[in-house]
C-alpha cells in the first residue's frame, strides 16, 4: 500500500511538471533556466531530479530511500573519513521522529520486573549524577546490503551505506541500571523511545527492542547525548540515545525515554515473529521458515567497506593509487583485510590499523597498480579475529534480507 501511495506521488509530480511552463521550472530551481527553449520535450533539468528532498538536518548527499518514515544512506564514499561526520551518517526511522523537543522536561525512567527500584532522571541527572565516557562505535542496520538478496526482501532497499561509526559521548548504560539496582533474575534490557507511530495511534509503539543483560553491562554500552562532540541530529535520537556498537543498529533506541530490566527476552514490537531474525539454519532461497526456527540477530558479522576510490573511479596509466576503506566484525575484532584486481583469483593484503576502541571500525589501506588498460573491479574481504571471513557472493538467503556482507566491489577504469 505505501509503496503505491509514494508512486502515485511521484506520477502526480511528473504530471504536473509537465503542465508547467520551464518559467515555472526555473522558479523551483531558484535560477533562470537560459536554455529552456531548447530542453527537449519530456526532459527534466536533473537539477530538479536531485537535491529536491532533504532529511532534516541531514546532508543533502545522502540517498533517500522513503521519506515517510525517513530512510537514507550513505555513498560509500562519504563514509571515508574515520569517523563519520553526523550530517551523512544514515538515518533509518520506523515512525514519525518527535518534534519540538524540550530537554527541560525530557526523563529517562528505569524500571521492568527486574529492577530493584523505579528511577527517573532528567537529562542533567545524567549528566551529573555518572561518569562521561566517549567511543567510537559501528552502528549497522541488519538491513543493510537487503537489495542484494533474490528473490527479495520487502522493506527499505539499503545497498552499502546503512553503516557508519561516530563518537559516541554519554554515561555507561551499567552505571545508570546499577543505580536502579538489577535483579539477579535479569536475563534482557528493552527500550522505549519518543517516536509515534505511522498510524498516527499514541499508544502504539513504534519499536521496542534490547539486548541481553550481558550486552547491557559492557563498557562500551551507552546512554549517549553527543555524536562526535555535538548534540546528535534529531533524526537520529535527539536528545538521548542508546548505542550498542557491533549488533544490529536496531537495538540502539533513539529518542530514549525509557528502559525495562526484564526477567525474560524482551518481547516489543519487532523482538518477535522475522523483525531482525533470521534462520536458525541456513535454508535455499525463498523457503518459507516456521517462527519456532527463526532465532535473534547479535553481533554482525565480518564486513569490508571501500571509501576510496569511489567506484567508476578513472585512472591514469601504470600511477599507482591508494585504495583504502574500513573493515568492522560486531563484537569481534578483524584480524587482516585483503583486497583483489581479479575478481578474487588473487588477493593482496592491505595495512591494517588497530581499533581505537573496542567495537570501533578499523582503516585498510594498500597502493596498488592496474597491468593495463581497461576495466577492473577491487574487491575488498576482511577476515575476523576468529578466522571467518567475508564471503564473495551474497551469502545465507533469510526472508526479510539481513546479514549481507559480502566483499564489497567497486568498478575502476584505467585509462
Ligand atoms: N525509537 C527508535 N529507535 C530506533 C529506530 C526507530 O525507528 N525508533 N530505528 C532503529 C533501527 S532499525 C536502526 S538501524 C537504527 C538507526 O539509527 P540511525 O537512524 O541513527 O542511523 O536506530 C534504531 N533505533
Ligand atoms: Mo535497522
Amino acid at each position: 500500500m505505501k509503496k503505491d501511495r509514494n508512486k502515485s506521488k511521484k506520477l502526480s509530480r511528473r504530471k504536473f511538471i509537465s503542465n508547467t511552463s520551464m518559467t515555472t521550472l526555473g522558479g523551483l530551481l531558484g535560477l533562470n533556466i537560459v536554455f529552456a527553449n531548447k530542453l527537449p520535450e519530456g526532459v527534466l533539468p536533473i537539477g530538479l531530479r536531485e537535491g529536491t528532498d532533504t532529511v532534516p538536518g541531514k546532508s543533502d548527499k545522502l540517498t533517500i530511500l522513503n521519506d515517510k518514515p525517513w530512510n537514507a544512506e550513505t555513498p560509500p564514499h562519504l563514509l571515508d573519513p574515520e569517523v563519520t561526520p553526523a550530517d551523512v551518517f544514515f538515518v533509518r526511522n520506523n515512525g514519525i521522529a518527535p518534534r519540538d523537543v524540550d530537554i527541560n522536561s525530557w526523563t529517562l525512567t528505569i524500571e521492568g520486573e527486574s529492577a530493584k527500584s523505579k528511577k527517573v532522571y532528567s537529562l542533567s541527572d545524567l549528566k551529573s549524577k555518572f561518569n562521561t565516557y566517549s567511543y567510537n562505535l559501528v552502528l549497522e542496520c541488519g538491513g543493510n546490503g537487503r537489495s542484494e538478496f533474490t528473490p527479495g526482501a520487502k522493506g527499505n532497499q539499503w545497498s552499502l551505506g546503512a553503516v557508519g561509526c561516530c563518537k559516541w559521548t554519554g554515561v555507561r548504560l551499567r552505571d545508570v541500571l546499577e543505580d536502579a539496582g538489577i535483579k539477579s533474575d535479569a536475563v534482557y534490557i528493552g527500550y522505549y523511545g519518543a517516536d509515534t507511530h505511522l498510524s498516527g495511534d499514541s499508544k502504539k509503539v513504534v519499536i521496542s527492542r534490547g539486548v541481553p543483560i550481558e550486552k547491557a553491562l559492557e563498557d562500551e554500552a551507552l546512554i549517549a547525548w553527543k555524536m562526535n562532540d555535538e548534540d546528535i541530529p534529531a533524526m537520529n535520537g535527539y536528545p538521548l540515545r542508546l548505542v550498542f556498537g557491533g549488533w544490529p543498529a536496531s537495538t540502539s533506541g533513539k529518542w530514549l525515554n525509557r528502559i525495562v530490566i526484564r526477567n525474560k527476552v524482551h518481547d516489543g514490537p519487532k523482538m518477535k515473529g522475522y523483525s531482525y531474525r533470521v534462520p536458525k539454519n541456513p535454508v535455499a532461497p525463498g523457503t518459507k521458515v516456521a517462527e519456532e526456527d527463526m532465532k535473534i540477530i547479535e553481533s554482525m558479522p565480518v564486513k569490508s567497506l571501500i571509501t576510496y576510490p569511489r567506484t567508476g573511479a578513472m585512472v591514469k596509466g601504470k600511477k599507482e593509487f591508494e585504495v583504502r576503506g574500513h573493515a568492522w566484525a560486531g563484537d569481534l575484532e578483524v584480524s587482516e583485510v585483503h583486497i583483489s584486481i581479479d575478481f578474487g583469483a588473487s588477493w593482496q593484503k592491505c595495512v591494517l590499523s588497530q581499533p581505537v576502541n573496542r567495537l570501533a571500525w578499523q582503516q585498510f589501506s594498500i597502493q596498488i597498480t592496474l597491468p593495463q588498460d581497461g576495466y577492473y573491479e577491487i574487491w575488498s574481504k576482511a577476515t575476523d579475529s576468529k578466522g571467518i571471513s567475508q564471503p564473495m557472493v551474497v551469502p545465507n538467503w533469510n526472508p526479510k534480507g539481513y546479514l549481507n556482507n559480502a566483499c564489497h566491489r567497486i568498478a575502476v577504469k584505467r585509462i
